[in-house]
């Protein structure tokens, strides 16, 4: 495995390369074009110039995370080829710059949700923090602020707001948009770009659902083990993978991770790993990576990784902000690194004991 961090660019993240590099083990970053809307051409240029700065603090670029897929895409509008034909050209861009992983999800309006962005947890650090009954009250209109105001100033992976300005419109192109209809629309993406991925050897690794179930009544289709495999089925090239996110996966404590990474075993093609609380049902907060601090055995998952030899990057997922640090919510500098160094660990003991 590599080792990676999750970085946003110069300007929207307040976490240096440079700090990123004393992380022990820390090899490689995680990065994106954060200003790009979904559906937007990236340009060589740009691109290039990501990875050259990632390369002068003596990092790889190691993946991209995201580049966003367009509703139109999703919901099969009629203008979906032409937003496909952009990706793909992006893509191609990616792969000319020696890119070999694209991470992206199929979520229906909104990316990741919680409820709380700086819950303090006992030990005075804050982390996020999700609950069902809370969002059964909340009219999905409110969600977009409820995020900004507790979002420390910083733009949020997912929830752009100029596309969220739109939510009646983006609500509108869902209605009629069933978890059958979004899976057939999801494989058909998939098959239009599998050439491109082919060509320049792309994995393409969708991120499970975020929570892993319904929210706002909008259809989910990547939240277990069973939609993993119909998906892996559906498309069967291997470019077609999986971003395996514990937490993500995790939210629902009845998906097995250890078993779900071992069913798929050879489509893995990047690890988000971090540790949840569950506090009650449809009610969590993400703790710190240490598995005694949340619900999930994380050594089991480290080691269910290094059994199927997973080579791919790692990173250390959503951090609390501890000691102090003002930073962006779940992405914090400190709590990410001692994540990292305790993933490093693991795999490290695991290692030797095989
Ligand atoms: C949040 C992230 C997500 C993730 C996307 C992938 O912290 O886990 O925004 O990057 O869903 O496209």
């Amino acid at each position: 495995m590599v080792m990676t961090m999750r970085w946003f660019g110069p300007g929207f993240d307040p976490v240096t390369l440079e700090q990123i590099r004393q992380v022990p083990g820390v090899t490689g970053v995680i990065s994106t074009l954060y200003n790009k809307q979904p559906g937007e051409e990236w340009k060589s240029e740009e691109i290039t110039a990501l990875k050259n700065a990632v390369e002068k603090a003596d990092l790889q670029l190691s993946g991209i995370e995201s580049v966003n897929i367009h509703d139109a895409i999703k919901t099969a509008s009629p203008d979906r080829d032409r937003y496909i034909a952009t990706y793909i050209t992006t893509l191609e861009r990616l792969g000319q710059a020696g890119i070999h992983l694209v991470c992206y999800n199929f979520m229906p309006v909104f990316d990741w949700t919680r409820t709380e962005l700086a819950k303090v947890r006992p030990d005075g650090s804050t982390t996020m923090a999700y609950d069902q009954s809370i969002i059964d009250t909340i009219d999905p209109d409110n969600m977009q602020a409820l995020i900004e105001r507790q979002s420390n100033g910083f733009m949020l992976a997912g929830w752009e707001p100029e596309r969220l300005a739109k939510l009646g419109e983006l609500f509108a192109l869902y209605r009629d948009v069933d978890e059958k209809k979004l899976f057939e629309n999801l494989c058909y993406f998939l098959n239009c770009i599998m050439p491109v991925c082919d060509t320049y050897d792309i994995n393409m690794a969708i991120h499970p659902d975020d929570p892993a179930w319904p929210v706002f009544g909008l259809p989910r289709i990547v939240t277990g083990k069973k939609d993993l495999l119909h998906l892996m089925e559906g498309v069967k090239n291997p470019h077609n993978g999986v971003t395996l996110c514990t937490g993500s996966l995790g939210t629902n404590p009845k998906n097995d991770i250890p078993d779900i990474i071992g069913s798929l075993n050879g489509r893995i093609h990047f690890a988000h790993i971090r540790n949840l609380l569950h506090t009650a049902p449809g009610k969590f907060e993400e703790s710190a990576h240490l598995s005694s601090d949340g619900s999930m055995d994380i050594f089991a998952i480290v080691k269910a990784l290094h059994d199927i030899g997973f080579e791919g990057p790692i990173r250390p997922d959503h951090g609390r902000n501890i000691w102090g640090e003002k930073g962006m919510p779940g992405y914090g500098l400190y709590d990410r690194a001692l994540g990292a160094a305790y993933l490093n660990g693991l795999w490290e003991a695991v290692e030797k004991n095989s």
